[in-house]
């Protein structure tokens, strides 16, 4: 990490500027990220899944001087780089077996840096983009005190992680989730951390789970479906867990307690944001209450607001959630108009709903704007239906989110065609395969059904909110 942070010196990166982190997880990716924290330098991390265009905005946006990327993401970085309006200094490439070798002589040939930058608590760190409604990302800015924060209320004393632990996370290192999972959280205690740089397929974890045996495993409520339906599922006795945690969407109680019932282990479900960096609602180990994020995390207040903006005290009341601690964002870089809406004074809007139950415990009551969780991880319904349209049959569509068999949310789409008669299980077959070749995976409609128009406002705007109205009479 040292080495790193000398190598960004003398690559002539100085304080405060951005360098991209667009790599799997593998040791590099803390030596990288802490490496930056170390030299004053501040790293963006993303998503490994997005597109070249989406690393094209990103790359302007940031004004990245450093691109670190794994090698088998080099070519779509180089794609993104062709297309942004900003030229990175260097493009260096990560540690592999047949890999060019930029970062191993970056780290080769430097003394490591002797003194870390004097960094204040309140400066800006690192960035973490979240996707916007419109498809645009927003570059949430984080302090070097955040990812502090989050281990102090959050890992330490409600996780209760150990230096005897072995924390392995399905959500990768550049999620905020990921992040604190398996880097700042276990680092915090002096745990071990198990790095996985493939896909979390249901197998992949397994062999994991079962080889490695991590004591706590860290996943979203997708993932958790997915090992329980597996062939993969490996038995009680030959895994070492001893806690597990969910987050990026609502647990369903049905999968909680199949899971416990498999494992004998809880699964801690707490819900955290990109914007506060990690967990601040949540559960807690032994008194889980399978169904509710549980109660607010200490260290952080929450508040369920009405439409007006009046508190609302009683139970059952839906309102919109409100968040203040110590781990928020300072804003998203560079726009104004969000920042604003978002970080209101010490208050966060998270955009969820949620009610208190009669004992105090909050439950998930659905976002209040169109954005849809899938496997974790945000999916923006513009996005989805800008990609669509751009299909020759298309007319136009609108994308919901409906509930499978586990309640889980999977992203629907409701397509008018050009010609109706040209509807059939192919043509469906084929708008999947469209959007899944132009958009991260977990983006595609997995559900088309074709209708001969879209309900709308009388000024034009499609009227989601009708179609998943038209959903809950079907349910
Ligand atoms: C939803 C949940 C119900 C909710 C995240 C843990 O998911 C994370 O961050 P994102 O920015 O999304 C935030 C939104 O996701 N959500 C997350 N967890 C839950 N809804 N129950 C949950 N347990 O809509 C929230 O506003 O991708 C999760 C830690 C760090 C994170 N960034």
């Amino acid at each position: 990490m040292r080495r790193l942070a000398a190598g960004l010196r003398a690559l002539g990166v100085r304080r405060e500027e951005r360098v991209l982190v667009l790599m799997h997880d593998t040791t590099d990716w803390p030596v990288v990220f802490l490496g930056a924290l170390y030299a004053g330098v501040v790293p963006v991390a993303v998503n490994t899944l997005l597109s070249a265009a989406d690393y094209a905005f990103m790359l302007e946006h940031s004004r990245a001087r450093v691109g670190f990327v794994s090698a088998t993401l080099l070519p779509t970085l180089r794609a993104a780089l062709d297309a942004a309006r900003h030229e990175v200094a260097h493009v260096v490439v990560a540690r592999g077996e047949d890999a060019e070798t930029g970062l191993e002589e970056i780290l080769g040939r430097h003394d490591p840096l002797a003194t870390a930058a004097a960094t204040g608590a309140d400066e800006p760190g690192f960035w973490l983009y979240s996707s916007g409604s419109t498809g645009r990302p927003k570059g949430a800015v984080h302090t070097h005190a955040n990812l502090y924060w989050t281990a102090e209320l959050y890992g330490k004393p409600v996780l209760g992680l150990r230096e005897d632990d072995v924390c392995f996370s399905a959500a990768k290192l550049f999620f905020a989730y990921g992040l604190g999972n398996a880097l700042t959280f276990p680092l915090s205690v002096g745990a071990s951390v198990l790095l996985m740089a493939e896909r979390p397929t249901p197998e992949a974890v397994s062999r994991r789970l079962t080889g490695h045996k991590p004591t706590v495993f860290y996943g979203a409520p997708t993932g958790y479906a997915a090992l329980l339906a597996s062939p993969a599922l490996p038995g009680r006795e030959e895994v070492a867990l001893r806690l597990c945690s969910s987050a990026g969407e609502a647990l369903p109680r049905e999968i909680g307690e199949r899971f416990t019932r498999h494992f004998g282990c809880e699964i801690v479900d707490g819900i955290g944001s990109t914007e506060m960096l990690h967990i601040f609602l949540s559960n807690r180990p032994g008194d889980v209450r399978y169904g509710t994020s549980g109660h607010p995390v200490p260290g952080y207040r929450v508040e369920l607001r009405d439409e007006r903006g009046r508190v609302i005290e009683s139970a059952g009341e839906i309102g919109e959630l409100f968040v203040a601690g110590p781990s928020s964002a300072l804003m998203y870089w560079g726009d104004r108009a969000k920042s604003r809406d978002t970080f209101q004074g010490a208050w966060t809007r998270t955009g969820d709903k949620y009610l208190r139950d009669d004992e105090g415990c909050y439950v998930y009551s659905g976002r209040s704007d169109d954005m849809l969780k899938v496997s974790g991880q945000y999916v923006s319904p513009f996005e989805v239906e800008a990609t669509l349209v751009q299909h020759a049959a298309v007319l136009e569509a609108a994308v919901i989110g409906v509930a499978d068999a586990d309640g889980l949310t999977r992203p629907k789409a409701c397509v008018v065609l050009k010609d109706p008669a040209a509807a059939s299980e192919a043509l469906s077959d084929e708008l999947k395969q469209f959007v899944r070749q132009r958009l991260a995976p977990h983006k595609y409609p997995r559900i088309v059904e074709f209708l001969p128009e879209l309900p709308k406002t009388a000024t034009g705007k499609i009227q989601r909110f009708r179609l998943r109205e038209r959903e809950a009479g079907r349910a």
